[in-house]
């Protein structure tokens, strides 16, 4: 299974901590080396979960963000609504650049932050070069899909506002295969072999039954939703904002491309 370049898993005890914030203002734990990430290995998996990656002032900044962005910069797909940033991608899946909004690159400095847990250090980019923000209406959800080829084998996804079950599915199954609970602020990194062979879903459901569902990051969770988890309980969902951050690899310069990628 490939993971990102990590070593040794030293420290582990205080980067399992509840705030293991990438947050380069030093309000709290940080998360910033391989070893330091691998004690938040979803355990067995080529996945990472990051509680609390921003802050709850931050949540709600990047959610204003997301909601005063031009009317034009929506798209509606299956559903759900979207938004690209930082290009489109050609037909030969490269991407041609814009800037990213500050409000991923500068405050909150969401893509360094990413970059500091070292998942692309393999990359020449380093840090992610491409966010799709996606909002979810309770009832809605993802089908099981692959990324596809344009990416890095590594995706880091956000969470705002409200939470979600994600499903990875082995190939040809759609019978998940492990699920994650991704609480509101947390970060959720897969790769390796989750992200090249497995697909990822969320149900298009009104509320989640938490009794129907093994979680396999409940030791990662906070106390509130290991209780909800632990008592079974159904959970409404909320509006939840996802920020999906991945590294496009091939650049290409010239005009926007007629049919973009996403
Ligand atoms: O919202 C999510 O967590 C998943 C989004 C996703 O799978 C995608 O954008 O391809």
């Amino acid at each position: 299974m490939d993971s990102p370049d990590l070593t040794t898993a030293s420290d582990c005890e205080s980067a399992s901590m509840p705030s293991p914030s990438l947050s380069s203002s030093g309000t709290s734990a940080t998360v910033g080396a391989g070893a330091d990430l691998e004690c938040l290995r979803v355990s067995g998996l080529s996945v990472y979960y990051i509680p609390e990656f921003v802050t709850a002032e931050e949540e709600e900044y990047l959610l204003r963000k997301v909601d005063t962005a031009p009317k034009a910069k929506w798209r509606t797909l299956y559903g759900r609504r979207l938004q690209v940033w930082g290009g489109e991608l050609t037909p030969s899946n490269a991407l041609l650049a814009q800037p990213l909004p500050p409000w991923v690159t500068d405050h909150p400095d969401i893509l360094a932050r990413i970059g500091r847990t070292g998942i692309f250090d393999q990359t020449k980019q380093k840090v992610p070069n491409h966010v799709i923000v996606n909002e979810y209406l309770p009832g809605q959800g993802i089908f099981a899909h692959k990324d596809g080829p344009a990416y890095y084998p590594t995706v880091a996804t956000l969470t705002l506002e409200g939470h979600a079950v994600m499903h990875y599915h082995a190939p040809l199954s759609s019978t998940p295969a492990y699920s994650l609970l991704l609480e509101p602020r947390s970060l959720v990194i897969t790769t390796g072999e989750l992200y090249k062979d497995y697909a990822h879903s969320i149900d298009a459901v009104e509320r989640d039954d938490l009794g129907n569902v093994e979680v396999r990051n409940l030791n990662l969770l906070n106390a509130d939703w290991r209780g909800r988890l632990e008592r079974g309980e159904t959970v409404e969902r909320q509006k939840r904002v996802s920020l999906t951050c991945r590294v496009v690899q091939k650049t290409a310069k010239g005009l926007l491309p007629i049919h973009g990628g996403r």
